[in-house]
């Protein structure tokens, strides 16, 4: 078939030159393209020669879910017809930031080539294409990409998986930078509607809120619980195929709408009430209305335990539908399915659970409790004190008091059998209960978690040791075996395949493309062309590249030219404080210092990029933005240091940006305090990409070091264990300024109103903080960084080593696959084990 032209289709049905099934399944550029016209006038009601760039891209996408929806009938018709147990991932996750579906489903499916020529066919471009797509922004960072990475990771390797979240129709906010300032903007990803779900009317369950509960004897006199709600809300099923790369395995991302049950209440509509009547129906709406921006939870939020149970709850409730209607019996639940809590979000899973076994479907409690422990697994992504989410019992006991009851008889049992274990111990079973009393009483979700949990995980190997050590060092004590590290991982289709197609062209060249699905076997075969000199060339021809086109996306938001020569200094990551991008601010500041005092003899010339959303409520993070900004501008429009320094903050840093950062990067800046960050996976990705890292001696950080050769990583700073002695000696950062004359300049300049046009008071908060406090021990830190960064710009000055060991970064780097992430959960954690399906 020739190039189909629009005029030859329009006001033409598509002939029928395939069978039907052949449009909705074939996967090459003809039935490609007949789809693409066929969507378009059959779900979209449009002719070719009127749609919009936009209509061809929601033609494109209809056009692939079709092709997965097809596979997730496969994978779900081998599931049920398989005659051994097969046992299925339940990842329950409040956040599941997935980006944009096309360019991944479309390496996924192998049809990029296809889909390409298909749209050029019909006149359209894909790339323009992909760029219509607006990411759907479901989670605030780390933890909802990791959710995404690892459904990608569970199709891939043909592990039944179900990721179960919240449907949100408002996620992370737009962040658009005025004046300096971070301004949030609603994203409204739905606007244009989403082509990639499908809903499931039919699959809808009632969740159940406030009220009381009522104590009773049963026909055969057994002690049984009625809850009887105050309101009651309906959670409807959204679903979006997950294909993995190049296997016929195609999961489900499912995701939960709350409605109103009724959407009148006719009651109040018969007496007149019309906007009574209506009432009802938007409050229930307003629980998956909008993600929490925040990037640590706030106790008291009662909407967010609210959404936390509605998701739970419908998700349990669909994975024993699912259960039952396999012919299954509740007692072997747990060998059908793996239920991981990702943080304590879902934890709440513990208790439900409990509550449907036990009141909804009469199982005994201490069996209840055996498949519960049986079935949950918990991930901790965080020892910030601050972080592990507490509720206050008031509150929890008001929006689920059936739940409250059940917490108290969990603790209960588990404090009893310590008692016998621990007779003189009360202090032991103060720390270890899941209720706070010291003051304030409140619930501990993460005990909740830990005791209902088999497995309790952290996400590298320093983070899950200090867990052990300091948050949930008497759970340890208690189960030892419970315990595991799965370090964090991220998926090479997106981080590299789909983000950096030069890159990944080049390795393929050299070893074929067995690394995309098996990276840590795989990846490391570039490593013999590391000191290639035709093999570098192409790789800084790459890179080069890459960072010309991130040029012109920076002058395109920003409106600053930077220059594609000069190193590629990238933070991309949430704005906080334990991440410290005002270290790296007080290094610019330095460096600029050293150059107006024409130290400018041999220096590398530098860009320093900095992206990432605040909280909106975190004052300190939004005036780190301001600084940045701040000195920004003073610094690219100084003439005399304006050519060898630039400083730019892209606005609005999100999956899609990311896609276009990572692979443009020389330097990956991973500077947390030691011991605050859990893991970091942009640290993976920079890696992957060919980026050095500097970075200290905090969360996957060490992993990533030993991985590449701690000759090819700068490392610097206090360890997590010296950080931890110099604070309980009595850190005193104020000294740490008196005694440092280069870093008293800078601070000193910013205090002078230098960067703030003379006002003294903008940043004062800030200083004021890093002086008296400086609990993030910035200052301590501080020159030992500062060294390494010059340490950083000699090793640029020699290109041809800079790229060796840029090679030797990305081919060591393969263990940190999320393949290979979920491999170990699988074996670990789940037990779980591929399923095998016949097909393309
Ligand atoms: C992140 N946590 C960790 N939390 O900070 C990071 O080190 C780790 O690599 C990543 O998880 C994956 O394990 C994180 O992103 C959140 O975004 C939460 C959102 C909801 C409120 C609490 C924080």
């Amino acid at each position: 078939m020739g190039p189909i032209s629009s005029k030859q289709y329009d006001g033409v049905a598509s002939k029928n030159q395939h069978d039907h099934e052949e449009i909705r399944t074939g996967l090459g550029a003809d039935a490609i393209a007949e789809a693409l016209i066929d969507n378009l006038r059959f779900l979209q009601a449009k002719l070719p020669r009127h749609a919009t760039r936009n209509d061809w891209y929601m033609a494109l996408a209809y056009t692939v879910r079709d092709r997965m929806l097809d596979r997730y009938i496969n994978t779900v018709d081998a599931i049920t017809r398989a005659n051994t147990a097969v046992k299925g991932v339940a990842y329950l996750s409040a956040e599941f930031l997935t980006g944009p579906h096309l360019g991944n489903s479309l390496i996924n499916l192998g049809i990029w080539q296809a889909a390409q020529d298909a749209v050029s066919k019909v006149g359209q471009n894909l790339v323009d294409l992909l760029e219509q797509e607006e990411e759907p922004g479901l989670g605030n960072g780390g933890l909802g990409r990791l959710a995404a990475c690892y459904m990608d990771s569970l199709a891939a390797l043909n592990v039944p998986a179900i990721g179960y979240g919240i449907r949100y129709e408002f996620g992370i906010f737009d962040q658009a930078i005025r004046d300096g300032w971070q301004v949030e903007l609603t994203d409204k990803w739905l606007r244009f509607g989403n082509p990639w779900e499908i809903v499931r009317s039919e699959v809808t369950f009632n969740v159940q809120f406030g009220g009381r509960t009522e104590h009773y004897c049963d026909e055969q006199g057994r002690y049984r619980v009625r809850w009887l709600p105050e309101k009651v809300v309906k959670g409807v099923a959204y679903d979006t195929p997950v294909p993995g790369y190049r296997v016929p395995t195609t999961n489900l991302l499912r995701l939960w709408k709350a409605e109103a049950t009724e959407s009148f209440d006719f009651e109040a509509f018969n007496i007149g009430d019309y906007y009574g009547a209506v009432d009802e129906k938007i409050i229930s709406e307003t629980i998956s209305k909008v993600l929490y921006p925040n990037d640590e939870p706030e106790a008291g939020k009662r909407l967010r335990l609210a959404q936390q149970y509605f998701f739970v709850s419908c998700s349990l409730q669909d994975m024993i539908r699912l259960h039952l209607t396999r012919g299954k019996q509740l007692k072997e639940f747990h060998l059908y399915w793996a239920a991981q809590l990702n943080d304590t979000h879902p934890s709440i899973a513990v208790a439900e659970l409990m509550r449907l076994l036990v009141d909804e479907h009469s199982v005994g409690w201490d069996q209840a409790w055996a498949i519960t422990q049986r079935t949950c697994g918990y991930t901790n992504h965080t020892l910030l004190a601050e972080a592990l989410e507490k509720w206050p019992l008031p509150l929890f006991g008001k929006l689920l008091p059936r739940h409250l009851e059940i917490i108290y008889e969990i603790n209960r049992r588990f404090l009893e059998e310590l008692r016998v274990r621990h007779p003189d111990d009360d202090d032991l079973l103060r720390r270890l209960s899941l209720i706070d009393e010291a003051g304030e009483k409140y619930v501990r979700m993460a005990h909740l978690a830990s005791a209902g949990s088999h497995a309790i995980n952290g996400v590298a190997a320093l983070h899950s040791e200090l867990l052990k050590q300091t948050v949930l060092r008497d759970f340890y004590a208690l189960a030892p075996e419970k315990f595991f590290n799965v370090t964090n991982g991220v998926t090479p289709r997106r981080w590299i395949v789909l983000s950096n197609p030069k890159l990944s062209a080049l390795i393929t060249s050299k070893i074929g493309d067995r690394w995309i699905a098996d990276l840590e076997e795989e990846l490391q075969r570039i490593e013999p062309f590391a000191a290639d000199p035709a093999f570098q060339n192409d790789w800084q021809a790459v890179k080069a590249e890459n960072k010309r086109a991130l040029t012109g996306f920076i002058k395109e938001r920003t409106g600053v030219v930077v220059d594609p020569e000069s190193l590629f200094d990238i933070q991309v990551k949430r704005l906080h404080e334990y991440k410290r991008q005002h270290l790296n601010v007080l290094y610019v500041i330095t460096l600029y210092n050293q150059l107006k005092r024409g130290l400018n003899a041999g220096v590398t010339p530098r860009t320093v990029i900095f992206g990432g959303k605040a909280a909106p409520g975190y004052r300190i993070a939004k005036l780190i933005i301001k600084l940045i900004n701040s000195v920004g501008t003073v610094i690219n429009q100084d003439p005399q240091v304006s050519k060898v320094l630039k400083v730019v903050f892209m606005p609005d840093f999100n999956v899609k940006n990311g896609q276009r950062v990572y692979p443009a990067a020389d330097l990956s800046e991973q500077i947390s305090t030691a011991g605050k960050e859990a893991s970091g996976t942009g640290n993976m990705k920079f890696a992957m990409n060919g980026a050095l890292t500097i970075g200290t001696l905090d969360g996957a950080n060490i992993e990533i070091r030993d991985a590449v050769g701690h000759e090819n990583f700068f490392l610097f700073g206090l360890t997590a264990e010296e950080a931890a002695k110099v604070k309980a000696d009595g850190y005193n950062p104020r000294s740490v300024y008196d005694a440092n004359p280069e870093l008293r300049e800078v601070i000193d300049l910013i205090d002078s109103g230098f960067f703030s046009k003379g006002d003294r008071e903008l940043f004062r908060p800030l200083l004021e903080s890093l002086l008296n406090r400086d609990d993030y021990m910035l200052l301590a830190d501080y020159q030992s960084y500062v060294d390494c960064q010059q340490r950083v710009s000699e090793a640029y000055r020699d290109q041809e080593n800079w790229t060796r060991m840029s090679i030797l970064n990305s081919a060591r780097v393969g263990r940190f696959s999320s393949d290979r992430s979920i491999h170990e959960y699988c074996r670990d954690i789940w037990n779980v084990k591929p399923i095998a399906i016949e097909g393309r």
